[in-house]
């Protein structure tokens, strides 16, 4: 059979989301949204009866999580002891400062510390985490000493959540500056088939007037898709342009040993300013991955990172092929590169049958969950399950790959990680929520 990918997303018109949202999406998120509103206002009301953003006695609270402090705001009062009790909820490590009063040491995902710092002024203060990048990522707020009333700085009245929440959805697909994953055409050499790479700094805009230090392969995050064919001899040529070395790894290619990417195992470092040069014949079908082997921690989150699709003989035939990235860290939580409501839609036809590919480049596991449609799971890794099996929802752990089958039904279907804190707060929905359009 034939795949008949090449041809989807653009023989599928784009959605008509101006109707859409003055019909369902409207009444759905309408619903969604006051039931949404209700669910926070009593926990707003039950956070502030027991510990709220203070609880008189000068302890304040706060969460750290990728990539934010919550609340953006903290009040106490001046001239009395304060305390602020810090957890990290997020998945990577930070730590919480107020610019020249304190901070706690560097907490690791699930720690907790409590920060003492002793009266204050009346004033304003800044609070951070300090490691590199993620004040600027937004992990930033302020501590506001004196001034009246104390309490939690981030209430909002349900007007005001519904008001967020709806701009929002109101807004989706929202446009940004830069689109990845666009397909990139080899260029052919014999019957080698070129593909270049160059690394570099780039400013990327996850949402609307988000605007974040990012790292790009050919200017796009994701990187360029890739899609060869089993057998294929490839080449890729590697420039790097960061200020630090890197190194590309195709991950999940049995490539040879010497094309493997890691550097200083197998090949040399690729310094800033350097090239190097991979080629291979692809092996193994499926649905791979290429990205960064060098300080991957940061690289990759920030964007160095693509989809390596390797076409075999026999692949199911389908009317839509969708690769869903997913990467959280300094650019947040993306699908795709983009945070909601710039997301794009997965379109599709009533009865038309979509491919879904998920690819974890992130650091942490994301289940994603698709709503009023079961998927047929039918690859791990880009290898073919003897028995595919059902779900709803699949687990994406870092670094696997999951291959699944959906048979399009009518409707506007949420598509989000239901690690709700990747895909929605008392503002809306952010990150890693999009849709999947049938009509
Ligand atoms: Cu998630």
């Amino acid at each position: 059979m034939v795949m008949t990918r090449p041809e989807i997303k653009t023989t599928v018109p784009p959605p008509d989301f101006s109707r859409m949202l003055r019909s369902d999406l409207w009444r759905l998120f309408v619903s969604l949204g006051v039931l949404f509103a209700v669910v926070m206002s009593l926990v707003a009301v039950l956070d502030n009866e027991s510990a709220g953003g203070s609880t008189g006695d000068g302890v304040l609270e706060v969460r750290l999580s990728e990539m934010k402090i919550e609340p953006a705001v903290l009040r106490a009062e001046a001239d009395a002891p304060i305390s602020i009790k810090v957890s990290n909820v997020g998945g990577a490590a930070h730590n919480f400062a107020v610019t020249g009063h304190g901070a706690t040491e560097l907490l690791s995902a699930d720690q907790g510390a409590t920060l003492d710092l002793g009266p204050l002024e009346a004033g304003t203060y800044e609070y951070v985490c300090e490691i590199s990048g993620h004040k600027e990522a937004g992990m930033k707020g302020e501590l506001v000493v004196g001034g009246g009333t104390a309490g939690s700085g981030n209430a909002m009245s349900p007007e005001e959540m519904d008001r967020m929440y709806l701009e929002g959805v109101e807004a989706f697909p929202a446009k940004t500056k830069g689109l990845g994953g666009q397909r990139m055409e080899p260029k052919m050499d014999g019957a080698t088939k070129v593909f270049d790479l160059t690394a570099d700094e780039t400013k990327w805009e996850v949402a609307p007037g988000d605007v974040r230090s990012g790292m790009a392969f050919n200017g796009q995050i994701p990187g360029p898709e890739v899609r060869v064919k089993q057998g294929d001899r490839v080449r890729f040529v590697f420039h790097n342009s960061l200020e630090e070395s890197s190194s590309i790894h195709f991950h999940g290619v049995n490539v040879p040993n010497g094309q493997d990417g890691v550097a200083g195992l197998t090949q040399d470092i690729v310094g800033p300013g350097d090239s190097y040069t991979y080629e291979f014949e692809v092996p193994n079908a499926g649905t791979h991955m290429y990205h960064s082997h060098m300080n991957g921690a940061t690289q990759i989150p920030m964007g160095l990172l693509g989809a390596l699709i390797v076409e075999g003989p026999d692949e199911p035939a389908v009317d839509v092929d969708a690769s869903i990235v997913l990467n959280d860290g300094p650019l947040g939580f993306t699908l795709n590169g983009k945070g909601f409501p710039a997301t794009q839609p997965v379109a599709a036809k009533p009865g038309q049958r979509i491919r879904l590919r998920y690819m974890n480049e992130g650091l942490q596991g994301h289940p994603m969950h698709l709503h009023g449609m079961e998927q047929l799971v039918i690859a791990k890794d880009g290898w073919e399950l003897p028995q595919p099996y059902r779900a709803d929802t699949i687990w994406v752990a870092p670094g696997e790959r999951y291959d699944t089958i959906v048979e399009a039904r009518p409707g506007l279907w949420a598509f989000h990680c239901h690690i709700l804190s990747h895909a929605e707060g008392p503002e809306g929905m952010f990150g890693m929520v999009t849709v999947v359009a049938v009509q």
